[in-house]
């Protein structure tokens, strides 16, 4: 695990985690979201964005169970609370879709650096983006691009060397790229005939607010049978994790 971490933070700024999932978990979940898309109530969940030819889905946890079990993947889990902390909590849970002719949405470092007036430091490691493929990522289906070691600089991007600097992560469907908040990246165009779908997970540390402020309305269904992790990820137990704090010396 140190070594991995230090890939995220002074080395590379990202990591590809191959085959955590199979093809057809990867499959089963990327039929769902097209599936919530194409539905009529598709769209309160995230506008497609014709510029582009990107839509961006939220509130993965109200579309079935699939969802609830990626996002407790014990081997995000470990390394997610390795880098923030055993009381990190989930700051969006989305998917992107870059459908047929999708151009680049603009590269750009992950909230909540670019929320931010900086200066920005490479620890406490603020997040940890997670790009999960669920089909192969190629050379023409829209690919994530990144600038290795561009978290280094600790800055927002700059266009001109993101286009010199960057590479495209192709890799197989239940692969998985993680990464640094402050890595600049990107997506590339598709320009095969069939949508590009990633499951996109920010885990941060819990004293930062969600990204998505709606994150923890799930259905009563869901919560129900949250289990503790999916508690913790959902903010539900920020509370205890304070008292914890303070049983630690948290005060002095
Ligand atoms: O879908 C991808 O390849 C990257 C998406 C991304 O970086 C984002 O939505 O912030």
């Amino acid at each position: 695990m140190p070594a991995l971490l230090e890939q995220l933070i002074d080395g590379p700024g990202f990591v590809l985690l191959p085959n955590l999932i199979d093809a057809s978990e990867a499959a089963q979940a990327r039929s769902r979201i097209l599936e919530v898309v194409a539905s009529p109530s598709g769209s309160a969940f995230g506008r497609l964005n014709e510029k582009i030819g990107q839509q961006h889905l939220r509130g993965l946890l109200w579309h079935g169970e699939i969802f609830e079990r990626l996002v407790q993947h014990p081997a995000l889990i470990e390394i997610a609370e390795a880098m923030l902390g055993d009381d990190m909590v989930l700051g969006a849970y989305s998917s992107r879709i870059l459908y047929p002719g999708a151009i680049q949405m603009g590269v750009h470092i992950d909230y909540p650096y670019w929320a931010m007036r900086g200066p920005f430091t490479l620890r406490p490691p603020l997040m940890l983006q997670v790009i999960w493929m669920l089909e192969p990522f190629t050379e023409r289906n829209g690919a994530t691009m990144v600038a290795p070691r561009s978290q280094l600089r600790c800055s927002r991007p700059n266009r001109e060397e993101f286009a010199r600097d960057a590479i495209k992560i192709t890799g197989a469907a239940g692969d998985a790229i993680i990464s640094h908040g402050l890595l600049w990246h990107d997506t590339s165009q598709n320009h095969t005939e069939q949508p590009r779908v990633a499951l996109l997970i920010n885990y941060g540390l819990k004293v930062i607010r969600p990204l998505d402020s709606e994150i923890a309305k799930v259905p009563p269904a869901v919560l129900e049978r949250a289990t503790p992790k999916l508690r913790q990820l959902l903010g539900l137990e920020f509370a205890n994790s304070l008292t914890r704090d303070l049983a630690r010396g948290g005060l002095y």
